[in-house]
């Protein structure tokens, strides 16, 4: 007895060609809203750190936010990963940069932004 599936994948288009996303290259979700909703997180190459808010809790999100600003210039966070470092019940943002040896963590300051006070791991 074989099994076959046949499973379609329509592409659903978040950013297109928009100037605070240059050349995408990590990726992640995580409720940065707290609302519930799966918002989306990428890095750029370079070193922008944008998040899209998930609007409708499926698949309309909003511009860029770019609220996450990797000071060493043009080193892309090429790792990201989500999650409450802190325990406050806000979702935080670490990672890593390629070509300056770091692994940093973005505190979750609140419901809308993400600030800059980052902290070297
Ligand atoms: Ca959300
Ligand atoms: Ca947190």
């Amino acid at each position: 007895m074989s099994i076959s599936a046949h499973i379609d994948f329509e592409p659903q288009i978040i950013a297109d060609s928009h100037p605070d996303i240059v050349g995408p290259y990590a990726l992640a979700t995580a409720d940065i809203y707290s609302d519930g909703d799966k918002d989306f997180i990428a890095t750029s190459t370079n070193g922008d750190i944008v998040w899209f808010e998930n609007l409708d809790g499926q698949v309309s999100f909003s511009e860029p936010k770019k609220q996450l600003l990797f000071t060493p210039m043009n080193f892309p966070p090429i790792t990201i990963i989500p999650d409450d470092f802190n325990g406050d019940g806000k979702m935080d943002i670490a990672v890593g940069i390629y070509g300056f040896n770091q692994i940093i963590w973005f505190e979750n300051a609140g419901s809308l932004s993400i600030e800059e006070n980052s902290s070297n791991l």
